[in-house]
């Protein structure tokens, strides 16, 4: 955080927050969702600091994701692309996530602004060409890119695509990767034929990506799964594929070849091209892209950029994109919020399997989208899982949204209404005003923090106040003297909740702004208009929300119920069946993964105190020390988990962590650790792990000791 210290939000500069792009292959179900509304609640949020945002976004329409989903569906891929593209702007808006620009990969802006990227490259002398083998489907003589081919993991072992280790470790596959690949068309064993490719030399940005990654800010797993990427040796990266469907590498002299460039070269450069295409409506004098983005000829810099991702791509947007950049000497991105998977049952998101809750049927079962948005805004931490179900979301719902923030809403405004005719005339007290400037506090916190959920709950909390203070003041038994300056107060604090829950629901926001009578738009509001008087006359109100009816969850529930046990037979089924390409819309946890996390830890639920009792007697069994880290190192094929060496005082212990994507591993080294030392030993990917170090919650924030305690010393 030293970082942010001097660099709080709002800078100077026009700010720009990108979503990764929605491939255009398949519809958008609570998965994506989560990254989307993400995205606007967050410069929803930024706005309301007074930063000046864009917030810009389009469809993927190039790549395997499309060309193997059209040549199923025996459609034209940008037919296919196109309508998919028509369907998102549609929804988008149904949800309130309100790009100032919605592009698309294949349009003439991103077209021309990758080519210029790619010339740029070329003309830094960061181009390569490489002979490669890529594999080849012999019985219909063509080439296998991407997720036309599937095999083996080199990494972790797990079924991988061609170009992403999407069931196990996430890892991007370069061409002639992959172990035992499989043609997805034929389900042959795919052969391999030499082909010549492009490749950007990522090996000349190694030094810089590794002062990069220091500068980045953002989640923790963004920041940090990278490390090991950036501080082992680069690959470079193949930025050409033997296919039709994409955009033309720019340099095609030899004509040789017919080749198109990687999907993941023109998609980012989209969320250029789309704030070019902002700039280009609104006028560079409101918005000028260049300032954000660079590239004309001034020295790159760090620019108040915000990725907003899943976490399964963490690596091309701190990895790639980067060297993207600065390789067409523009600008770097300031931070990268990568969040978790949405799972149900455990399981990830399938949309081939249909094992998913749709955008479309949410809507069409009636719910309020401000509904889904608190939910998915404030449910576990962002970058945590998040197990989708019914009744946990009527819950939240019905419990947070409904009965604290519409209940207190609903009661301040009546009782103001029915005695005042509006807000009474008195001031302000030094309670209620000291309460609303420490929410405002939280909500820049949650801004500065990345934190999605934290800027979500600051509106709550204030709300959660509300109530007490109205129960305290008891204003019902007042007469309208005593009561005014009570009742002034709560329309100031029902106020201030709008204001600040207007990032996360935006639609009821609105209504409530008009309700207390307010002129314009709570959208146009900066925080300080939590403090500002409410006016002195107002209507009757009405309740802000309408309660989630049980029976209409638990019926969805049981219907959902029905839909994953389908789809797991699906799963049965369909495992033996490996030629059928999986065109999965991206976003989804693969299954192993989601397996192994999604265990519906979510943090804003806490699980209830444990019923059962434990003697002081087997309290005192556990050997339970202070440690200090002395050496971290990672365990080869495993992704969460280090193997540390704790300095016990007696001795030095080998513990196994599951710690790794969530520190910077190299800070740990001389941290000072609890340690349970008499637990039984296990072994880990063949790595002996002699003691557990405890931590808390989804981030595994690792306990330690705030005194003198010295390695060794017991807790009691
Ligand atoms: N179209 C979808 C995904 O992999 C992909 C994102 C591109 S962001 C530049 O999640
Ligand atoms: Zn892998």
């Amino acid at each position: 955080m030293s970082d942010t210290e001097d660099r709080r939000f709002p800078t100077d500069d026009p700010a720009v927050v990108t979503c990764g792009l929605p491939y255009a292959n398949g519809g958008i179900h609570v998965g994506h969702l989560r990254s989307f509304v993400g995205g606007d609640v967050f410069s929803r949020a930024l706005e309301k600091v007074g930063q000046e945002t864009a917030f810009v976004c389009g469809s993927d329409m190039h790549g395997t994701p499309i060309a193997v989903q059209a040549e199923r569906e025996g459609r034209d891929p940008e037919e296919l692309a196109l309508r998919w593209h028509e369907e998102f702007t549609e929804q988008f808006p149904e949800f309130d996530v309100d790009f100032d620009n919605y592009g698309h990969t294949h349009d003439g802006t991103n077209t021309e602004l990758t080519r210029e990227f790619v010339r740029r490259w070329i003309d830094g002398d960061h181009v390569i060409e490489r002979e490669i083998q890529v594999a080849w489907d012999p019985e219909v003589d063509q080439p296998l890119p991407d997720r036309f081919v599937e095999g083996t993991c080199p990494y972790c072992g797990e079924t991988a695509r061609g170009d992403e280790c999407d069931e196990g470790c996430q890892r991007h596959l370069e061409p002639g990767e992959i172990v035992d690949p499989v043609s997805t068309i034929t389900g042959n064993p795919a052969e391999y034929r030499s082909r010549t490719h492009e490749f950007l030399k990522l090996s000349d940005f190694q030094a810089y990506l590794q002062g990069f990654i220091d500068r980045l800010e953002g989640t923790d797993n963004a920041r940090n799964q990278p490390r090991e990427w950036i501080e082992g040796e680069l690959e470079d990266l193949c930025i050409t594929r033997d296919m039709d469907w994409g955009i033309d590498y720019p340099d095609g002299e030899d004509g040789e070849q017919d080749l198109v460039l990687y999907v993941w070269v023109d998609a980012p450069i989209e969320y250029v091209a789309s704030t070019k295409q902002y700039s280009e409506r609104v006028g560079t004098e409101e918005f000028d892209w260049r300032e954000v983005w660079g590239g004309d000829g001034r020295d790159p810099e760090r620019s108040d950029i915000v990725h907003v991702i899943g976490k399964d791509i963490i690596q091309h947007h701190t990895v790639f994109w980067p060297a993207m950049l600065r390789a067409a000497e523009y600008d770097e991105p300031r931070a990268v919020m990568a969040c978790g998977w949405v799972t149900i049952d455990g399981k990830g998101l399938s949309t081939s399997r249909n094992r998913a809750v749709w955008a479309e049927e949410y809507l069409e079962e009636g719910f309020d989208a401000d509904f889904l948005r608190y939910y998915l805004a404030t449910a576990g931490g962002f970058q945590g899982d998040v197990d989708f179900a019914w009744d946990r979301f009527r819950e939240r719902v019905n419990d947070e949204l409904v009965g604290v923030v519409g209940n207190f809403i609903y009661r301040s405004l009546l009782f103001a209404n029915r005695n005042f005719g509006g807000t009474p005339g008195a001031d302000l007290s030094p309670e209620v005003e000291e309460r609303i400037e420490d929410a405002i506090g939280e909500f820049r916190d949650g801004v500065d923090d990345y934190s999605v959920r934290d800027v979500g709950e600051a509106a709550v909390r204030l709300a959660r106040f509300g109530n007490e203070y109205i129960q305290r003041n008891e204003p019902w038994k007042l007469d309208d003297e005593e009561a005014a300056p009570v009742i002034r107060d709560c329309v100031q604090v029902a106020k201030a909740v709008t204001v600040l829950a207007q990032p996360v629901i935006p639609s009821t926001a609105e209504e409530v702004w008009s309700t207390l009578g307010e002129p314009g738009s709570v959208d146009e509001v900066r925080l300080a208009a939590a403090l500002e008087a409410p006016p002195a006359e107002f209507g009757e109100p009405t309740e802000p929300f309408e309660k989630v009816d049980p029976e209409h969850t638990e019926e969805l529930a049981e219907r959902l119920e029905e839909r994953v046990a389908a789809a797991s037979e699906a799963d049965g089924a369909g495992a033996d069946d490996e030629a059928e390409a999986d065109a999965d819309a991206d976003g989804e946890a693969g299954e192993a993964e989601a397996a192994g996390d999604g265990d519906g830890a979510d943090a804003g639920e806490l699980e209830p105190l444990a019923d059962d009792r434990i003697s002081f007697e087997e309290f005192q069994d556990l050997d339970i020390r202070v440690g200090r880290i002395e050496t971290v190192d990672p365990i080869e094929g495993a992704d969460d988990l280090v193997k540390l060496t704790v300095d016990v005082g007696v001795e030095t212990r080998q513990v196994v962590a599951g710690i790794k994507q969530l520190h910077d591993l190299n800070e740990l080294p001389g941290k000072k650790v609890v340690l349970l030392a008499n637990l039984e030993k296990a072994e880990l990917f063949g790595v002996e792990s002699n003691g557990m170090v405890l931590a808390a919650g989804e981030e595994a924030d690792l306990l330690t000791t705030h005194g003198d305690a010295v390695p060794g010393e017991k807790i009691r």
